[in-house]
Order: C-alpha cells, then sequence, then structure tokens
C-alpha cells in the first residue's frame, strides 16, 4: 500500500469540520511532529502527517456518543474505558477514519488506535505518533517537557519511557483508571530503559 495517495488537504478541511478549535490547532502540531519524528527516524513522512492528523478524528464526540457508537459498531470495552470514556477515541478513531476519511492502512490505523494508552513493543508509527501528541508545540502543562522533547529526536523508546513514566505518575491518584495497555506498555519501555542504564553502568 506504499503508493496510495492521500489528499492531506481534503482531510484537513473534513477534520475542521469535526472537530473545536483547539483540537483542530494540537491536530496540525501533531501532524508537522509527526513528520518531522518520521524523517529523523527513518519512517514514511506522509503516513506520519496523516495519522498525526487523523489521531484525535473522533475526540469531539461526546462521551455517550462514544459509549453508544463502540456498542453499535461491536468495538469491545474495557473497564476502564466505561470509567474513563475520552479513551475510546482511540479505539473509535480507527473506525472513523477508515469509514469517513477511507485510511486502509493497517500502520496508520494502529497508531490512531495506541496514540493514548502506547502499547507494548510499539511499531515505529506507533511511537511517532505517541510521542508527537505529547510534545507537539502547542503543548505545554506536562512536566519535563524541553528534556522529553530532546530525546524525542535522539532516542525514541527513552522518549515513550519517560512519557509513560510521567503520565502513570500523573494518574496516580486514580490508579483504578489506568488502563491494563498503558500499564504493559510502561513495563515493556523501563525495561528496555533499565537495559540501557545497565549496560551504561558496566561500560
Ligand atoms: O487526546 P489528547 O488529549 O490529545 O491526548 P491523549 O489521547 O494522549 O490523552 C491524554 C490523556 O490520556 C492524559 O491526560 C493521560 C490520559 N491517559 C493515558 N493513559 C491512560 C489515561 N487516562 C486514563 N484514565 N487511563 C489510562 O490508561
Ligand atoms: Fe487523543
Ligand atoms: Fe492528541
Amino acid at each position: 500500500m506504499e503508493n496510495v495517495m492521500y489528499d492531506l488537504n481534503k482531510m484537513n478541511k473534513k477534520l475542521k469540520k469535526y472537530v473545536d478549535e483547539g483540537r483542530f490547532i494540537h491536530t496540525q502540531g501533531v501532524l508537522y511532529t509527526s513528520a518531522c519524528l518520521a524523517m529523523i527516524h527513518g519512517e514514511n513522512v506522509l503516513h506520519a502527517q496523516v495519522a498525526g492528523l487523523l489521531h484525535d478524528c473522533a475526540k469531539c464526540i461526546p462521551n455517550d456518543k462514544k459509549v453508544k457508537m463502540c456498542m453499535k459498531h461491536g468495538i469491545e470495552i474495557t473497564t476502564s474505558e466505561l470509567e474513563n470514556p475520552f479513551l475510546l477515541h482511540a479505539k473509535l478513531g480507527v473506525y472513523v477514519a477508515n469509514k469517513k476519511y477511507h485510511i486502509e492502512d493497517e500502520g496508520i490505523l494502529s497508531a490512531i488506535r495506541y496514540h493514548t494508552t502506547g502499547r507494548a513493543d510499539m511499531t515505529l508509527l506507533e511511537k511517532i505518533v505517541f510521542v508527537a501528541d505529547y510534545i507537539e508545540p502547542n503543548r505545554y502543562k506536562a512536566k519535563n517537557l524541553a528534556e522529553i522533547r530532546k530525546m524525542s529526536f535522539v532516542d525514541l523508546d527513552e522518549a515513550v519511557y519517560m512519557i509513560l513514566r510521567d503520565t502513570l505518575k500523573y494518574l496516580r491518584s486514580n490508579p483504578n483508571s489506568i488502563d491494563m495497555t498503558t500499564n504493559s506498555a510502561y513495563e515493556h519501555y523501563k525495561e528496555i530503559h533499565e537495559k540501557k542504564v545497565s549496560n551504561q553502568e558496566e561500560n
């Protein structure tokens, strides 16, 4: 599917109608940041732009409608998703990107699917969108942002580790809300981080 052409301009115009202004500005930031990360880490730049642009395409659907749409279209809802229906915008984003924006590429769809929780052993495109979502220029609230931004262009796995570590720290006040996928993603990237640290200590 390498040769499929995507009309970013057309998708942009459509997306603008379905998300609020702040979300639209954020998705532009994720599109450009994903493109930059794709350039430096060797991913298909257009695929990174499409995934970045559409990653939050289901974000502005009201939460009760998110749940209803998932039930209607046979999308499984976990306990933590039922408690925090905003999490469903990732799974529902796959459905909307496929049905409304005609995206069929599995790599782009899985980058949308895992952009919120991450997962263990992500593909390069999944990691790029996951990281771009966190570091894009319009974000300003997260801790350690300058350090994580710099790391994203040096060691992507380490940047994923730092983001998951800080996200779980932030979510710690309500541990029941943490999705299993987020936890297993953290365990995976923590292990990679720790191996790196012990290798450095040996040398
Ligand atoms: O949609 P965005 O706001 O651009 O970003 P996102 O889809 O990455 O969502 C970010 C929020 O998701 C952030 O507040 C942390 C939260 N999050 C990530 N993993 C989990 C989670 N929230 C809960 N409750 N459980 C999780 O496992
Ligand atoms: Fe999101
Ligand atoms: Fe986002």
